[in-house]
């Protein structure tokens, strides 16, 4: 696909794949990295790490992710990992930097950058949402979201499902979780796509496009990488500083990366 159907598709549905972005080399790096940290081999100050539920419902998801408890946790997200210097490299990937700089200009700014794991036979699902709030610390809204998966993601695995067209909403109510009551009308069932993807594949979808992911039913896990991308540079409100920038002036290096993190 050309970068012409790229932002033609982008426009008309709200988001595009690139098959095979990510080489197995890729994959596989990154794959190691995850079982690093989740073994407590990678250790960071200031990485946040979510439990799952036992529930596997979304409203007993903890609140506030906190910091890693050993190997034996069975953790649902773990964020920051845009201060991870093997994720920050292959985030960094030229292609991915050429199609920021298409999309959202000179400058590229990381709201965040998590993992998310729907382990086998199990998971918490995921309820409709945009990947923007106005209740979140900035003034810049984000334009722009990378998914994939290091593994194989089916409908059976817990993939991402979309509605094509809702981006055109932009923000709906305050943005982020959809209201229940909205469902039938800003995601109808007849709408909804479910992204299938091998690993490598990288689907860049607009940061007000609806989104959900269900439980895996399957027998191996489904642990996805999303970055939600703001253009230009951007103020944390709360924190009073600015968000790490991924392509353009002052940004990460994974050299910088390697010892800490900031969390929140
Ligand atoms: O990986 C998934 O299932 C969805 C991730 C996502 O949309 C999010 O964390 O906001």
């Amino acid at each position: 696909m050309s970068s012409n159907s790229y932002t033609q598709e982008f426009a008309e549905h709200g988001y595009f794949m690139v098959r095979q972005g990510f080489s197995p080399k890729d994959i596989q790096d990154m794959k190691a990295r995850l079982e690093d940290i989740v073994q407590g081999k990678f250790a960071k100050d200031g990485r946040r790490f979510q439990a799952d539920t036992e529930s596997g419902s979304y409203e007993d998801v903890e609140k506030s992710e906190i910091g890693y408890r050993g190997p034996n946790v069975a953790y649902r997200k773990i964020a920051d990992l845009e201060y991870d210097d093997v994720f920050l490299a292959k985030l960094q990937s030229r292609w991915i930097r050429d199609i920021c700089a298409r999309f959202l200009g000179a400058v590229t700014s990381v709201m965040r950058v998590t993992m998310m794991d729907k382990p086998a036979r199990g998971g918490t699902p995921l309820p409709w949402h945009q990947d923007v709030s106005l209740e979140w610390p900035t003034p810049v809204q984000p334009e722009l979201a990378i998914w994939f998966s290091l593994d194989e993601a089916t409908a059976a695995s817990g993939s991402l499902q979309v509605v094509p067209g809702s981006h055109r909403y932009g923000v709906i109510g305050r943005g982020h979780l959809l209201p229940i009551e909205l469902e039938a009308r800003y995601a109808p069932e007849t709408q909804i796509v479910t992204v299938e993807t091998q690993p490598g594949d990288v689907l860049f979808f607009h940061a007000a496009l609806l989104h959900r992911s269900g439980i895996n039913v399957s027998d191996t896990s489904r642990r996805a990488v999303n970055a939600i991308l703001m253009p230009g540079n951007a103020m944390h409100t709360r924190r009073n500083n600015p968000y790490p920038v991924l392509f353009g002036r002052g940004e990460l290096r994974p050299i910088d990366v390697m010892l800490t993190c900031p969390g929140s």
